[in-house]
């Protein structure tokens, strides 16, 4: 568990710099129409139609130690999203990215949650032609979000396969675009709840697996790894499970994972950019195999986060670049 212990002592170190930061903005900033504000003031316009309609795209990337984690993969992803939606990225990437740096950096925050809405805009879809439309954007940096909390990861987290909720159909929501129509999720939660558990793994209501509230699914059988190809979002942590395995010499399947084989696992993991790889050590109130993190998890978990401070993977944030905490106009201007 060295590799573990390293990682939480780095970031539990880093947590205490911030904690004790006077910067107002080291708890969160938020860009808003051109406006940097602090994030608990942010605010969004009552009648944006991503709010009204859930009529919007997200994705959400994230900086570790100082170092933005596979930010085109995430940019790439939500322009796919928008695409499929027929919305616009307001801004070219490169902009985007300038600006993000630029948040982060007069944050002062080392291990942030980044995240960004492209909604529709403050006009619906009803009787426009949506090239019509001013989509807007929205971007806010927090301190680093846990899925599941670093001291719950050395033995791992709980779950069930919710039985009360099923994922939403792909033909209804297509969960390759990153939503916010949290719905199924929630009620998961509630479940996993209600039945003493930490985490809900909904399946596609054919007895196949999908994906839980805000991560994706890998089990580990006989060696090898499954996690499902379809009803889900295409997680970029997920993406660098299958780069982690190729890597260490697993072979990993993306394809149907029946939940039978969740039950027959030797081992299983959550993964989601919000906490990275999260051990499960117990489904449904029995224990994982022997109930404690696998070798395989392991192995990944410590390639993960490895991964963080490889240059093919992430870029160095330049703090310095950023003395001022411009707010609303203070230095706070978009470019
Ligand atoms: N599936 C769903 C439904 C998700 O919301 C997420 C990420 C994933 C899979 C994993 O995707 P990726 O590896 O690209 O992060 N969702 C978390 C939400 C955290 C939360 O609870 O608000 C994220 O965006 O980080």
């Amino acid at each position: 568990m060295a590799t573990m212990e390293k990682v939480f002592a780095g970031y539990n170190a880093r947590q205490s710099v911030l904690n004790s930061s006077d910067n107002p903005l080291s708890k969160g900033i938020a860009w808003i129409e051109g406006e940097l504000v602090p994030l608990s003031e942010a605010r969004i316009p009552l009648l944006d139609q991503g709010f009204m309609h859930s009529d919007l795209t997200y994705d959400v990337p994230s900086v570790w130690d100082g170092r933005f984690f596979r930010l085109d993969d995430h940019i790439t992803r939500l322009e796919a999203s928008c695409t499929k939606l027929r919305l616009k990225l307001p801004l070219p990437r490169e902009e985007v990215k300038q600006i993000l740096v630029d948040m982060v950096a007069k944050s002062g925050i080392r291990d942030a949650f980044v995240e960004l809405i492209v909604t529709r805009g403050l006009k619906g879809v009803r009787g426009t032609k949506p090239a019509d439309l001013k989509n807007n954007l929205y971007m806010f940096i927090q301190p680093y979000v846990w899925v599941m909390e670093p001291n719950v990861q050395p033995t791992g987290g709980s779950a069930i396969v919710a039985r009360t909720v099923r994922r939403v159909p792909p033909g209804s929501i297509d969960p390759t675009i990153k939503n916010l129509q949290w719905g199924d999720l929630v009620r998961g939660m509630f479940e996993a709840e209600d039945r003493g558990a930490d985490y809900p793994f909904l399946t596609d209501g054919d007895a196949n697996l999908t994906e839980g509230s805000g991560f994706n699914i890998v089990l580990v059988k006989d060696g090898v790894l499954y996690t499902p190809d379809r009803g889900v979002l295409q997680g970029v942590t997920r993406k660098s499970v299958i780069d982690a395995a190729k890597a260490s010499g697993f072979e990993i399947r993306v394809e149907y994972v029946p939940v039978e084989l969740a039950f027959q696992s030797d081992e299983i993991f959550m993964c989601t950019t919000a906490g990275g790889i999260m051990p499960i050590t117990a489904l449904d109130g029995k224990p994982v195999n022997d109930g404690k993190v696998g070798p395989i998890t392991k192995a990944i978990w410590d390639g993960y986060w490895a991964m963080h401070y490889d240059s093919a993977y992430s870029f160095e944030i330049n703090y310095g670049q950023s003395k001022t905490n411009g707010v609303n106009g203070v230095n706070g201007s978009a470019k």
